[in-house]
């Protein structure tokens, strides 16, 4: 350990840790589930982390938001009823209603201190709060969807952290299974889908997992956050039987679109090319997902 600087350890990428120097620690709290700590970086901006793992950096966190939203909701044509899971500091919210045909936007956010840091600390995520069609609810994912009508939903985001802590259930079967029954036939769902490089092992239960309950397409992406776990961090993208999904060629081109852009000013990463390619894959990443 470095003074002065942070680094991110965990069992789930052993053997290294990428580090920030720290220029201040802004905040620093034990949550019901979590540690929560802020620190103003000398070069992302500030950075939020969880129980010690890097949720989100100001300077990076363009490139996660804007593919796990953009990825699902520029698959379909004009999706109304959206569901996102965990991604409490708003940033995904403010990529969903970029999009004029969405009515009502669901999120469920397990604590409510990530919400109140993020108003605080992080305004240009928590935006994606003031926005009358969103309905903040404070819980576990995994209940919330028990209780969601069939049917519900046109795409499902699933912003969650790694599968060790309050997470844990959001990468099982019987969550994949609720998320399908929650959707509407040929309804979408994306959810954060770990690295390449580091968690193969957990990409390969999640796709046999996937390929298993979606009966629509299934389809691994892929795009670079510098600030997460060896530069890289995946999607999981299924539909539900139905109308047919192709993820690979969008439908709504979000990135010469003003409508999308007028109030929120223009995507800073995705656009159109960088959807289709982040489903092209390395060959042994496609070996193993191909062979799920
Ligand atoms: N957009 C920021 C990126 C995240 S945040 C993940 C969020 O999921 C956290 O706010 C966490 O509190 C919430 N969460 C965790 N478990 C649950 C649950 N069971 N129900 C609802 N919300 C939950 C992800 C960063 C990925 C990091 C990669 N190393």
């Amino acid at each position: 350990v470095i003074p002065g600087w942070f680094s991110e350890m965990s069992p789930m990428w052993p053997g290294e840790a990428h580090s920030l120097k720290v220029e201040k620690i802004l905040y620093q709290e034990k949550s019901k589930y979590q540690t929560v700590m802020i620190f103003e970086s000398a070069t992302y901006g500030k950075v939020l982390v969880l129980d010690g793992v890097i949720q989100v950096t100001e300077r990076d966190e363009c490139a996660y938001q804007e593919m796990i939203t953009h990825l699902p909701l520029c698959s379909i044509r004009n999706p109304k009823k959206v569901l996102v899971i965990g991604g409490g500091d708003g940033g995904v919210l403010r990529e969903v209603s970029r999009y004029p045909s969405v009515e009502q936007v669901d999120i469920c956010e397990i604590d409510e201190m990530v919400v109140d840091v993020s108003k605080h600390f992080f305004p240009n995520l928590a935006i994606g709060f003031e926005d009358s069609r969103v309905n903040l609810h404070i819980g576990d994912g995994v209940a919330f969807l028990r209780n969601v009508p069939e049917g519900t939903y046109d795409a499902v985001i699933v912003d969650s952290s790694d599968p060790i802590g309050p997470a844990q259930e959001l990468f099982e079967k019987p969550f994949f299974e609720s998320v399908a029954k929650a959707l509407r036939p040929g309804g979408v769902v994306c959810t954060q889908a770990e690295s390449i490089w580091l968690h193969m092992h957990i990409i390969e239960g999640i796709v046999s997992n996937c390929r298993q309950v979606f009966k629509g397409t299934v389809n691994y992406a892929w795009t670079t956050v510098p600030t997460y776990p060896s530069g890289v961090i995946g999607f999981m993208l299924c539909s539900t039987e139905g109308p047919p999904v192709d993820f690979q060629r969008p439908v709504h081109s979000i990135d010469e679109n003003d409508d999308f852009n007028k109030a929120k000013g223009p995507l800073k990463f995705y656009n159109s090319d960088i959807h289709s390619a982040a489903f092209c894959l390395p060959s042994f990443a496609r070996r193993v997902i191909d062979s799920k």
